[in-house]
């Protein structure tokens, strides 16, 4: 087994002694989405060599790095890319990662989720070497959280309310599983809300930027359409998130489990008033059932002593900030924005 280092090049890399001090192969799968770029930027920094992988029919921005199509569905094509790149770390975000999609087709969920997963993980079994490797999994895993049990510790019972959920507890199970019987280098994490610019408009806070964007630039009327506003979720800004992902990758220890999160829950309706608050316009709330989802779990906060404690990590972005700049992401991103 090749253990992490302190080499010349001042980052910690992989004691490779046929290449001598090579810099670190990281692959990350299922790069496209909203956490991928980020993910990508925080690895180069770090020292890696980045490949990143998308679904044929995504793009992803930016140079500096390679890209490879790949379909977790596909395990012929996990093995392939495997053996080609040779990476030593891989992070695996690629996810049906919509709870609202979830529901509304959960058997795709379930493929991607939990059959995509663990073909990444039983291709990796076969390798005549042990990358370590980062499942991502969800603060969503605990779901019903009952009083007195939050902020919510890693050893907390798992009781999911939602497709989207289950399957990654599946994910974490199974990944477990798989450490214990084949002594694989396997971390999971929980990720709990994560926040920016960049964010596809069906979570919670860029939907309400984006709103307030179109709303400022006289698109629609002084409207804003929201859902449950008592939920109290764990919100970290997405650049956080993605260092602790680069930091548990090379501290966590196989086989457990860290919560990210910022380990303060805040009502969604404190979101809101915040981000009204940075808009001049007058907008009216409207409460709109639609948005409201089959089932809600009342709160959900991080108890993020584990990460802590391996790491050192340290959330660095205030919410304050990162709501001030999702806003000003849809400001000049908004149809109008644009044509600006
Ligand atoms: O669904 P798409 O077409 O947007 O593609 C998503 C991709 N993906 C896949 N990649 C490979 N094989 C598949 N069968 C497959 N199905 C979906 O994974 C998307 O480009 C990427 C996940 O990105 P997002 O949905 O934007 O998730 P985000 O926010 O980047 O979260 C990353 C991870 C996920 O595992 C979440 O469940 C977790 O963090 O919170």
């Amino acid at each position: 087994m090749r253990t992490i280092i302190d080499c010349p090049c001042g980052k910690p890399c992989f004691d490779d002694k046929e290449k001598g001090y090579a810099m670190k192969r990281a692959l990350i799968i299922g790069a496209a989405g909203f956490v991928g770029g980020y993910l990508i930027r925080q690895l180069r920094e770090d020292g890696y060599q980045v490949t990143a992988t998308k679904m044929p029919h995504e793009t992803i921005p930016g140079d500096g790095f390679d890209v490879r199509d790949l379909d977790i569905l596909d395990r012929q094509a996990i093995e392939t890319l495997l053996n080609d790149l040779r990476p030593d770390c891989i992070f695996h975000l690629a996810a049906q990662s919509s709870v609202y999609l979830s529901w509304k087709n959960p058997g795709l969920t379930i493929d991607v989720n939990i059959k995509g997963s663990v073909n990444v993980m039983d291709a990796v079994r076969f390798l005549d070497y042990k990358p370590r490797v980062l499942l991502i999994g969800s603060g969503e895993e605990y779901g019903h959280i009952a009083s007195g049990e939050t902020p919510i510790a890693e050893t907390n019972a798992v009781r999911p309310g939602n497709i989207y959920a289950a399957t990654k507890v599946c994910q974490n199970l199974i990944g477990r599983i798989y450490v214990d019987a084949y002594g694989m280098e396997m971390m999971s994490v929980r990720a709990f809300n994560h926040i920016g610019p960049n964010q596809a408009p069906m979570f919670v806070v860029a939907d309400f930027c984006k709103q307030v964007a179109e709303i400022e630039q006289g698109l629609h009327e002084p409207v804003i359409h929201v859902g449950n506003l008592s939920a109290k979720r764990d919100f970290t800004d997405v650049r956080d998130v993605v260092r602790a992902y680069s930091m548990l990758m090379e501290k966590g220890v196989p086989g457990e489990t860290y919560n990210v999160g910022s380990g303060h829950a805040v009502e969604i309706k404190e979101i809101l008033e915040r981000i009204l608050a940075l808009s001049k316009t007058g907008i009216t709330v409207e409460v709109d059932p639609q948005k409201f989802r089959p089932v809600d779990v009342p709160i959900i906060e991080a108890d993020t002593r584990k990460l802590r404690e391996c790491t050192g990590w340290e959330r660095r972005i205030s919410l304050e900030q990162t709501l001030q700049e999702t806003l000003d992401y849809w400001r000049t991103n908004t149809v109008r924005g644009k044509e600006a």
